[in-house]
């Protein structure tokens, strides 16, 4: 039997100890169990805990929230600037009445995991974060149990506040619409419940939720009419505008004259306001009990 020449060459070039083989080798031998490992043990947290997204403008209290839950303090940390995603392990026991500030840990309790992921509120990086939503959302396998969308119930009371709150809202909310039709598995998405959380109820300037549910709702009826008459001014007959596209960012109950968050429950998803705050939890705000008891009850 005959070897080809190029494959005798190959062989005899491998067989060689030269320094590019051996660079070779070595990252084959080495390297690759190390990537494999670190890839297979970065990836399984995402896989196997439920887990719960915040999003919301920048300075609504994310980071300060996911900290404070972190370290089970009664003080709140001081906070920083997220760039990039910021997740935390957190757990409830397991008929989900342990409070916040409970170390299961030392307690020896049999508690659910899961995580919070934070995320940077800035404009420029929201494009990150609905893509991540609208792609973990559609899946029928995911982890992601709840959204809290937070803001600063004292920022809503200002000038454009509940306009700048309602504009990023949209998009959540559009995105988890969007996940029933965009499913690349024949079931269904499972339900994903939005919390509201209006954070900062302890400054004396807060908007109550009551409040902010319904200015809310009716700014979010506002995007939505401005965005389908924008289609319908292009041009196109009412009746000749294909239904599907048309109804593409139609937020709620298509055609409904006004929004309400209760036609998002078509879509699987239940929004519920709950007013709290992080910081000055001496009596001066309800605190975030609330918001930890919605969070275990989706556990
Ligand atoms: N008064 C008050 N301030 C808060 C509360 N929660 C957060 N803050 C402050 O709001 C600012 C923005 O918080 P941060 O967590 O960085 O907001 P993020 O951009 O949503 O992550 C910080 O100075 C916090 O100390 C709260 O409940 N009450
Ligand atoms: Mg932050």
């Amino acid at each position: 039997m005959e070897i080809p020449a190029a494959l005798m060459g190959a062989l005899e070039y491998l067989l060689t100890p030269s320094i590019p083989v051996m660079v070779l080798g070595f990252v084959i031998v080495v390297l690759f169990p190390i990537w494999l490992h670190m890839y297979l043990s970065g990836s399984t947290a995402y896989i196997t805990l439920p887990s719960v997204l915040v999003v919301g403008p920048p300075g609504a209290g994310k980071t300060a929230l996911i900290t404070r839950l972190e370290r089970r303090t009664p003080q709140p940390a001081t906070t920083y600037t997220s760039q990039t995603l910021n997740i935390v392990e957190l757990a409830i026991n397991e008929d989900g009445t342990s409070k916040y500030s409970d170390d299961l840990d030392a307690s020896g309790a049999v508690a659910k995991k899961f995580l919070m992921v934070d995320t940077p509120g800035h404009g420029k990086l929201r494009g990150a974060t609905l893509a991540r939503l609208a792609s973990a959302a559609s899946t029928a396998e995911t982890k992601l149990r709840a959204v809290i969308y937070m803001v600063d119930s004292a920022a809503l009371a200002e000038d454009g506040g509940i306009a700048a709150a309602a504009s990023y809202l949209y998009e959540i909310l559009l995105a988890l619409q969007k996940r029933m039709s965009a499913g690349k598995s024949s079931k269904a998405p499972p339900a994903i419940p939005v919390l509201i959380a209006a954070n900062k109820s302890d400054l004396f300037t807060a908007l109550p939720a009551t409040l902010i549910k319904s200015q809310l709702e009716a700014e979010l009826g506002r995007i939505r009419t401005s965005r389908s008459k924008g289609l319908l001014s292009s041009g196109v007959g009412a009746d000749d505008v294909d239904s599907a596209s048309e109804n593409d960012d139609w937020l709620g109950e298509y055609g409904s004259k006004a929004f309400q968050f209760g036609q998002m429950r078509e879509f699987d998803t239940d929004v519920t306001v709950l007013a709290g705050n992080v910081v000055g939890d001496n009596g001066s705000g309800p605190g975030l009990d609330k918001w930890w008891r919605w969070i275990a009850d989706k556990m």
